[in-house]
């Protein structure tokens, strides 16, 4: 099972994944976690551009998320999916509909295809939103990167964007109210994966 989890900046995905990672395994799942960007030793120098580089053009900025995306598919997350492992991935494709498209501003259809060129075809089973104000999201970040330093107006485009593609295809995204309590947020993550595994 493929299970990505997006949302603005600060959100909690990667306390969520850790703790919901411990979790599974506790029931006996093979899990595997990681992240977009910065999946291996490839994925990390890539991330190091995109994330702590100079200004990029929005062009260059894409084609880095989507050369570390297609090479994490190959060669980390479709071998995982081949063993039957429950794959966690902190972000992927609709990241970047989401910054490069509602946010940035390029052609969101056009993003779609080049996403599913980056994935070969492979789309997660489920989505997790976590959502919250982007002020309560930002206010929790301590060192903020390149993206993180974005104007205000960015964050918001990027929440927006979010819930509107939550809308386009509600039966794989599930989202979460990610102002509650850790706690809280794993036991609702924890049941609609359960659900799904059924
Ligand atoms: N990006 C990514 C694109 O533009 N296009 C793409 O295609 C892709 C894949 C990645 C950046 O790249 C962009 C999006 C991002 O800007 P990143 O460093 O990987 O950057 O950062 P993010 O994925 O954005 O992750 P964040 O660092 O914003 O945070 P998380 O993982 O959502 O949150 P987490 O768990 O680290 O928590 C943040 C803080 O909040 C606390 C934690 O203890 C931590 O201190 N916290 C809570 N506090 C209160 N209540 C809760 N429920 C809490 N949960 C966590």
């Amino acid at each position: 099972m493929f299970i990505t989890f997006e949302g603005p900046e600060g959100a909690g995905k990667s306390t969520l994944i850790r703790s919901l990672a411990s979790e599974l395994e506790s029931l006996g799942h093979d899990v595997l976690t990681t992240r977009e960007p910065g999946a291996g030793e490839f994925g990390q120098a890539i991330r190091s551009l995109l994330l702590h580089g100079d200004d990029l053009p929005a062009t260059s900025e894409v084609f880095l998320f989507l050369a570390d995306r297609s090479h994490h598919m190959v060669k980390i997350i479709q071998p995982a999916l081949n063993e039957d492992r429950v794959v966690l991935c902190d972000r992927h494709a609709e990241s970047t509909i989401v910054y490069q498209g509602y946010a940035r501003g390029l052609d969101v259809e056009l993003l779609r295809k080049m996403n599913l060129m980056a994935t070969g075809n492979v789309r997660p089973d489920l989505i997790f939103l976590l959502d919250l104000p982007v002020e309560v999201g930002l206010s929790r970040i301590e060192n903020k990167d390149r993206l993180d330093s974005e104007p205000i107006e960015f964050h918001q485009k990027v929440r927006d964007g979010f819930l509107a593609e939550r809308e386009r295809e509600p039966s794989r995204w599930h989202k979460i109210d990610a102002t509650q309590a850790p706690q809280a947020i794993l036991t609702e993550a924890l049941g609609e994966i359960k659900k799904r595994l059924k």
